[in-house]
Parts: C-alpha cells; sequence; structure tokens
C-alpha cells in the first residue's frame, strides 16, 4: 500500500468535510445529504484506525468526542477580557453617547449586535488551526475545554488563511434543542436545566466529551482580541474578515451613524426578542472605530467605548387557569397560579406563586383572569397584573382555604403576618421540620437523632409523628439492621430518647412548636399550669391572665389544642411516660440538692449533662464547672478523668448515676 496515497486521501477527507461542515452549521446551505457527509466521516475515521501515525490533532472525527477527561486546566488569558458597563434606559444611552463625544470629539459611529445569553468562551488559533479554547472565568484566569469545544461543530478547527489569532464568541444552546434536551431529561427523571445559558455551561464543562458532543451546541463570534500582521480600522471590517475566515458572525449586526438610530434599535429587539431560535437577554453597543476606541480607552473591568443595553423584564399575557394551595414546610399555605402554558424569558411556564392572601386581594386576582406574568432574571415568575378588560363574568374570587388542603386540619392567620399556615404539627406537609424541632436541644435534646438519622426513620416508616420516637425502643432490632446504625450507635439514641423524657414539662411545651410560644412562653406556662390537660382546657382569660402571655399567644395555643390531632399527640406521649407535669419550684426542692454545689464529670448513660444540670438546678441545685472545697458533690459518670482525682484528694463526696438517680427518684 503506497501511505504517500493514504495520507492525501485523509488530507483531502479532512478538507471536504470542513468544507461541507461550513456549509452546513455556518452557512445553513448544505451541498450534500447527512448520509453522504456521514460516508466521508465514516471512511476518514476507518483510515485513522488503521493509520494512526497520520492521524491529525485537528481532524473533524474530534468533533463527535470520546476523550473522557479527568478535570479541566487552568489557563492565564492572554490579556485580561474585559466585561461590559449596563445601561438600562433611553436616558442612560444618550449619557453613554455624551460621554463618548466629548473624549473624541469627532462623529462616532456605532455598531449593535445582540447580547447572546450563553457562555463567553475564548478560542486560539495558530497557523490557521484551532489549538486551545478556554472559559471566561473570572476574565484573568479560564478553564481549558478545547476537547469539548471542538465538538461545536460552528467552531472551524482549521481557517481559511495560516494566521495566528484569539477571538471571543458566546457559545449557547438554541431554545429548540434546549426544549428536547430538558425533555429528554425530565423523561429519564433528571432535573431539568433551568435555562438554556446553564444548560450550555454544563454541557461545556462535561468530563465525557461525547456527551458535549450530543448538545447541539452552537457559537457567534463577537470579537477579534488579537491578530498578528495584521491591522483593521473599524469593528465591522474585523467581523467581515473573521467571517472570511470561517468563523460564524450574528447576522443581525447592525452599523448606525448615531444614537437615535441606536435607540431605535433597543426598542425593536426588545419587541422581538422572542422571535430569535435563541435566547437573547439585551443588546451590546460598540463604538465602531478602532482608533476611537484607543482614544476611550478601559477602566479597571470595563471598556469605555462599550455598553450592554439589558432589557427590562420580559413580560407575557396568560389564562389563569386556577389557583391551587401548596402547603410547605413550615406550613404556610401558598396560593400557586396554575397558567397556560407560555414560554418566556427562556422557559416554559406554567406556574406562577400568588405568594399569599394580600398579595391577590391587592392586585385583585380572580380565577379564570387573564393576567400578564413577568420573570426578573432566574426568579420565580410573579404576575404582575389582571388584565381587567378580559373579563367575562365567569371569573371567581379566591378564597383561602380554611382547612389545610393536605391533612384537613383548621388552617390559621396570624395577625400581623402574611401567612396563612396549617396548624397541625404532625400534618405530613411539615413533619420533617416539625419533628428536626421537637429533637433540638432546646426542646427534647434527643443527642444523636439529627436531621439525617431523623429523615433515614422517617423514610423507613419507622417515624410518622413525635410519639413513633418514643416507640423505637420495641423496634430495637430492625434499627440495628439499617445502614450506619451500628449496635452502639442504636443503644446511644435510646439512651439518648430514654432520658428525654425526664425533660421538665416546660421543654416539652417548646417542642410542641406551637406558633409564637417560645422557650420563655413555655417556661411561664409550665409554671402557671400543673400538668399538660390544664393548659389544653385553659381559655383565652385564663392565659391572657398570665403575665408576658399576651391576646396573640393565647389564640394560638387554644388552636392548637383545638386540633384532635395535636390533642392525640400530647395524650400518647403522656402514655409513654414524657413528663407532662410540673412540679413547681417550691415542691421541686428536695433537701439533697438545694443550697448545694455539684461538679460533672465523666459521661452519664441516662442524662447529657444539659439535662442533668437542669435537673440539679430545678432541684434547687448549681453547678460548677471545676472541683474545689467548696463543691459538694461529684456526679461521676463512666471514664471520669481528673475531676474524680481531685475529688478524692480533697475528700468531697462523690456520687455515681444510680445513686443521683435514686435522690431524683
Ligand atoms: C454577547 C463581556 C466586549 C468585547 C468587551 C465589548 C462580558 C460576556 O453576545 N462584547 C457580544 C456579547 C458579549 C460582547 C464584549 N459582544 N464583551 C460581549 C462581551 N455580542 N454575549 N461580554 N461578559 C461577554 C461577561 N461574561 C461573564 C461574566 C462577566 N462578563
Amino acid at each position: 500500500m503506497d501511505t504517500s496515497k493514504v495520507e492525501n486521501r485523509m488530507e483531502e477527507l479532512i478538507r471536504e468535510i470542513n468544507r461541507h461542515n461550513h456549509l452546513y452549521y455556518v452557512q445553513d446551505r448544505p451541498e450534500i445529504s447527512d448520509f453522504d457527509y456521514d460516508k466521508l466521516m465514516k471512511e476518514l475515521a476507518e483510515l485513522e484506525n488503521t493509520f494512526p501515525q497520520f492521524k491529525r490533532p485537528d481532524s473533524p472525527s474530534e468533533r463527535v468526542g470520546g476523550a473522557v477527561l479527568e478535570g479541566f486546566e487552568e489557563v492565564v488569558h492572554k490579556t485580561p477580557k474585559l466585561s461590559l458597563g449596563n445601561v438600562f434606559d433611553e436616558k442612560d444611552i444618550r449619557d453613554f453617547d455624551n460621554r463618548i463625544r466629548k473624549a473624541v470629539d469627532e462623529k462616532v459611529e456605532y455598531v449593535v449586535e445582540l447580547k447572546i445569553d450563553g457562555l463567553t468562551v475564548v478560542l486560539n488559533y495558530a497557523s490557521g488551526r484551532f489549538v486551545r479554547g478556554a472559559t471566561r472565568g473570572d476574565g484573568v484566569k479560564g478553564e481549558d475545554i478545547t476537547a469539548n469545544l471542538k465538538t461545536v461543530r460552528s467552531i472551524p478547527l482549521r481557517l481559511q488563511e495560516e494566521v495566528e489569532l484569539e477571538v471571543r464568541g458566546e457559545v449557547f444552546m438554541p431554545k429548540r434543542a434546549f426544549d428536547e434536551l430538558n425533555e429528554r431529561r425530565e423523561e429519564q427523571e433528571e432535573p431539568p436545566f433551568a435555562n438554556p445559558r446553564n444548560a450550555a455551561a454544563g454541557s461545556l464543562r462535561q468530563l465525557d466529551t461525547r456527551m458535549a458532543a450530543e448538545r447541539q451546541l452552537d457559537i457567534f463570534v463577537f470579537n477579534l482580541e488579537s491578530i498578528e500582521g495584521k491591522s483593521f480600522k473599524t469593528h465591522a471590517e474585523s467581523l467581515e474578515y473573521l467571517k472570511a475566515l470561517g468563523f460564524k458572525i450574528n447576522p443581525f449586526i447592525s452599523v448606525h451613524g448615531n444614537i437615535e438610530e441606536v435607540v431605535e434599535k433597543c426598542g425593536h429587539w426588545a419587541d422581538r426578542r422572542g422571535e430569535l431560535p435563541y435566547e437573547i437577554d439585551g443588546l451590546v453597543i460598540k463604538v465602531n472605530n478602532l482608533s476611537q476606541r484607543d482614544i476611550l480607552g478601559s477602566t479597571s473591568k470595563t471598556p469605555r467605548w462599550a455598553a450592554a443595553y439589558k432589557f427590562p423584564p420580559e413580560t407575557k399575557k396568560t389564562k389563569l387557569k386556577e389557583i391551587v394551595v401548596q402547603v410547605g414546610r413550615t406550613g404556610a399555605l401558598t396560593p400557586t397560579a396554575e397558567l397556560e402554558p407560555v414560554r418566556l424569558a427562556g422557559s416554559v411556564i406554567s406556574r406562577a406563586t400568588l405568594h399569599n392572601e394580600d398579595y391577590i386581594k391587592a392586585k385583585d386576582i380572580m380565577i379564570g383572569d387573564t393576567v400578564i406574568i413577568q420573570k426578573a432574571g432566574d426568579v420565580i415568575p410573579e404576575v404582575v397584573e389582571v388584565v381587567k378588560e378580559a373579563r367575562d363574568g365567569s371569573q371567581v374570587p379566591f378564597v383561602m382555604p380554611k382547612k389545610c388542603p393536605v391533612c384537613d386540619a383548621d388552617t390559621m392567620r396570624e395577625p400581623g403576618e402574611a401567612a396563612t399556615k396549617c396548624t397541625n404539627i404532625s400534618c405530613p406537609a411539615q413533619l420533617r421540620r416539625s419533628l428536626f424541632h421537637f429533637v433540638s436541644r432546646d426542646a427534647m435534646n434527643i443527642e444523636g437523632m439529627g436531621p439525617q438519622i431523623m429523615t433515614l426513620l422517617m423514610d423507613q416508616g419507622f417515624i410518622k409523628d413525635a410519639a413513633d420516637i418514643y416507640n423505637l425502643k420495641d423496634k430495637r432490632d430492625q434499627l440495628i439492621q439499617l445502614e450506619r446504625m451500628g449496635e452502639k450507635s442504636v443503644q446511644n439514641l435510646m439512651d439518648a430518647i430514654e432520658a428525654s423524657k425526664s425533660n421538665p414539662m416546660n421543654r416539652l411545651i417548646f417542642a410542641l412548636g406551637i406558633r409564637m410560644i417560645g422557650q420563655r412562653a413555655s417556661q411561664l406556662l409550665a409554671n402557671r399550669f400543673d400538668d399538660m390537660d390544664g393548659l389544653i382546657a385553659a381559655g383565652y382569660e385564663q392565659l391572657t391572665a398570665i403575665p408576658e402571655i399576651g391576646g396573640k399567644m393565647a389564640e394560638s395555643l387554644i388552636t392548637f389544642f383545638k386540633q384532635e390531632q395535636n390533642r392525640a399527640l400530647v395524650e400518647k406521649l403522656k402514655q409513654l411516660g414524657l413528663r407532662t407535669s410540673s412540679e413547681r419550684k417550691e415542691v421541686q426542692e428536695k433537701e439533697s440538692f438545694k443550697g448545694k454545689t455539684f461538679v460533672l464529670t465523666g459521661a452519664l448513660s441516662h442524662f447529657t449533662r444539659d439535662q442533668a444540670k437542669e435537673i440539679i438546678e430545678g432541684y434547687g441545685g448549681k453547678v460548677s464547672s471545676g472541683v474545689s472545697k467548696k463543691t459538694d458533690f461529684v456526679l461521676a459518670g463512666e471514664d471520669a478523668g481528673s475531676k474524680l482525682t481531685k475529688a478524692q484528694e480533697l475528700g468531697v463526696a462523690v456520687i455515681d448515676e444510680a445513686t443521683f438517680e435514686e435522690w431524683i427518684s
């Protein structure tokens, strides 16, 4: 076999493929069928396989991906990549023009470009070959994403001339490709991308280059950053040249002799952005003449000769079909509008938040209304206003439900608050959160029952309400089987749960998470009522008679205990042995504790330190940290260390956990 013939054929194939690639992806006027194009690609791939010594680094076979990368190398840009100052309205645009004309003192031409909403990349060519591509990064340093960029078909791998240059462009995902990608992702139960920009950025950061190749990315090159041995008078001229080299330049770039035309162009595109097959988030206004740009110069971050005109947030008209109420983790009922789906700022919108009752009232939103929706930035879409003229009498007002749509308990709106909330702490919608609170340090303080364990136990069906925590002791064997739950950790958890039963009643009241009832109020209530039954039965007058308990707190307590589910829970907890009665201070004081100073050391098996401290203080004792002659007792648990030794040296009385339990029983 004549190898030079093979090499020639390979070179011929590369040229043919590149030409057809450019015709198809850049010029959008293919000359051959996909089938014939694939045939050329296949022939090249086969020759490269048989004669790997002839494979070129800039071969179009790289376009299909294949390499799996370990990461991306850092790239320091040759020149820092400036960002753009923003202008938001007509006045800003005119101010921008005035500043420029003052500085250059001659006629100024402007170029207006679409501001493509994608990811800025920097491409380097040596001898007309694509050698490196990087993200913009922070402007100084970016990441080398050459392998992924080679899969973008509209990026030329070879230019029409053997030049050395650097260009900047915007890689983007067309709307159609974005919709298809998200549809596929949803079918495969993968989270959809929020917008085409995120999808493009995510694709270029794929370590598996084959993934990037599948993503149908595209590019518009918008700036010649540097070039060897050539110069231009204007930006428009440089873009013409780049186009002739094979780069894809946006077709809607326009040149204007005065600012009037620029202002008009901005209005024109703000109205028509939706008609483009890709997302834009504004326009870029640039001085055309390059020597004028030199006069104007740059600040440290932005050129004085260019500005980004940001569109006002896009709005759309659509029909509000229904208002559904969702219950969040805090128990808050959020009315949500179900809309006739419309495309808005890059995604299809079928829902908008209505926040709360007042919002709906203030905007006079009715079910069946035609509404204007808006999406500003990446935020959740909102209803801006109702089109009142479109009302035909079929619209119906919204009423906030009196019952929770998830559990049917009463809902309640706290005075002075916007949110209406479900009052059942065992409501499935808010259970996770109320249980996290129940076991937390300031509430029942169950050590080892963190959010992760709690979530695991809930997901496995062990815990459906707070009472189930105290039923876990019958499920010890099953718990040990669970992942991350050894025998020892289950034992520790059981001990902590048992210990929490002797928490004083004020902790239990606080743990219930009754709205507006914090630690202080819980303490006051525990002082006032002998037991939970008394608290549950208390009326408004009785509650508000307690200093510091106001009318709103009283109402919250009454609504809470009016819920059958909440009363049942308290009863269950009582049966399980939690303290539901409060021995008051006077009664609580015990001879062995009163006025005595305790020091705790070592680990107790039935109490945490905080709990032991609370009990001692509750009975009139004190807890201090260091052992001295003034110490009356050292309560020593397992593995007690130096404090125990010191107590023995000083002749201070030492008691063990069993004695302590005897004293408090
Ligand atoms: C576009 C700068 C200059 C060369 C600086 C004038 C800030 C993103 O289509 N021209 C365009 C587009 C972006 C541009 C310039 N022309 N800078 C341009 C741009 N047609 N999107 N950008 N960029 C691009 C940025 N990116 C990320 C973080 C901060 N800034």
